[in-house]
């Protein structure tokens, strides 16, 4: 059954929000989207250019955080689907307090809003980050939530609102909980299309400690099918693990990217690490599984899209390693990268 409604999409200009929109709107005739988003660093209006003259969807620019503004859309909907967050966990390290507002406060601002509209549905879009590492097995939607960094905490704190206002307020909310996305449109601070990026420029490749951590990538077309799937046929209350199945460590990717490439080995460098790097992630993805939801790309197809697509648009993103960016980078690997050329970083591999 297609989508249908009058759907809030906060956060719609960022990397995955785009990527579901534009999906929703080319397979739901009747569906309406407006998406408000505050246009942080990592949201691009270029995201959303080729929907930009639908007449089903309209653009809103501001912060989840503004009561009246939140309060004014809901009341012109029925249904909010919550991407808008502070989403790097490197520069949740380096400064906390937006995570805090946009992933904590911010999700309440939409609940009370949605809450108060006697909205149809609530959908929070969340994060395998918030079960913490996981050193054997995988997790489970039932299973505590561990968050070690920032970032998780955050969207962990967000996630235990969002089950609150279902248990005390009868709320339909829904959650889901993704691993590693990856593909076309997103920012290059991420690990693959900062290394692809990067290696395009013969540019090092800035390795965290050993490069042995497990990710499970997802391809991002895959992750927006799930959450189509959870908002329409999921049960109230619930939460839906949506994993790759494609666990690999950092360094195994890296050497996947720099064959697809052509590019040389020696690009890499090994890094001081992370602080609290989780080591692996894993979870158990059989609830959205039994709605009917499968992966439709293996991993090795959709990197070679992925890579494909950043050779085919650096008009994308070279205007985004620029300005506030470089600041950035330095920042997070200037020293990093003086240290592992002087040989003070001993590749533990
Ligand atoms: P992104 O950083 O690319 O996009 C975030 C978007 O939110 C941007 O457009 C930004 O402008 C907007 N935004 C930030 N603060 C806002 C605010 N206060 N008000 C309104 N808009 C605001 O992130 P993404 O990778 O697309 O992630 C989207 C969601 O999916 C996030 O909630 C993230 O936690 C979750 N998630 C991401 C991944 C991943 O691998 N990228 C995996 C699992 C879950
Ligand atoms: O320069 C790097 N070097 C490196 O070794 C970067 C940016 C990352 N890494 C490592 C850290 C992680 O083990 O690669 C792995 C992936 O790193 P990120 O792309 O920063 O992702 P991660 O920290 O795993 O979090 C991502 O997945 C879950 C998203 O950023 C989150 O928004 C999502 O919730």
């Amino acid at each position: 059954m297609p989508l249908s409604g009058r759907l809030l999409v906060t956060g719609g200009a960022g990397f995955i929000g785009s990527t579901w929109v534009r999906q929703v709107l080319r397979n739901n005739p009747d569906v309406r989207v407006t998406v408000l988003d505050k246009l942080t660093y990592a949201g691009n209006p270029a995201n959303l250019r080729e929907i930009e003259d639908d007449p089903r969807y309209r653009f809103v620019k501001g912060d989840i955080t503004d009561r009246d503004l939140v309060s004014e859309l809901a009341g012109e909907v029925d249904t909010i689907v919550n991407f808008a967050a502070e989403s790097h966990v490197d520069r949740s390290i380096e400064e906390p307090d937006a995570f805090i507002r946009t992933d904590v406060l911010g999700t309440h601002v939409l609940l009370e809003a949605a809450r108060r509209a006697g909205h149809r549905r609530y959908l929070q879009i969340s994060t395998d980050e918030v079960y913490g590492d996981v050193a054997h097995g995988a997790s489970v939607e039932t299973d505590p939530l561990r968050p070690r960094s920032p970032y998780s905490a955050s969207k962990a704190s967000g996630d235990l609102l969002v089950s609150a206002y279902f248990t005390t307020y009868g709320l339909a909310t829904l959650i889901t909980r993704a691993s590693n996305n990856f593909g076309p449109h997103q920012y290059p601070e991420k690990l693959i299309p900062l290394f692809i990026t990067n290696a395009l420029d013969d540019e090092p490749l800035p390795l965290y400690g050993d490069g042995r951590q497990v990710r499970d990538w997802l391809y991002v077309e895959d992750h927006c099918a799930a959450i189509s799937l959870v908002l329409e046929r999921g049960e109230p209350g619930s939460t839906y693990n949506v994993g790759g199945g494609s666990q690999i460590t950092n360094l195994e990717l890296t050497e996947m990217v720099l064959s697809e490439l052509g590019k040389p080995r020696s690009l890499i460098r090994h890094v001081e690490d992370r602080p609290g790097h989780d080591r692996r992630y894993a979870i158990d993805s059989s609830r959205v599984r039994a709605l009917g939801w499968r992966p439709q790309r293996t991993l090795r197809e959709a990197l070679a899209e992925t890579v494909g697509w950043y050779v085919e648009h650096p008009e994308w993103w070279r205007p985004l390693k620029t300005g506030e960016y470089l600041d950035y980078y330095r920042r997070q690997y200037g020293a990093r990268l003086a240290a592992s050329d002087a040989g003070s970083v001993v590749e533990r591999a």
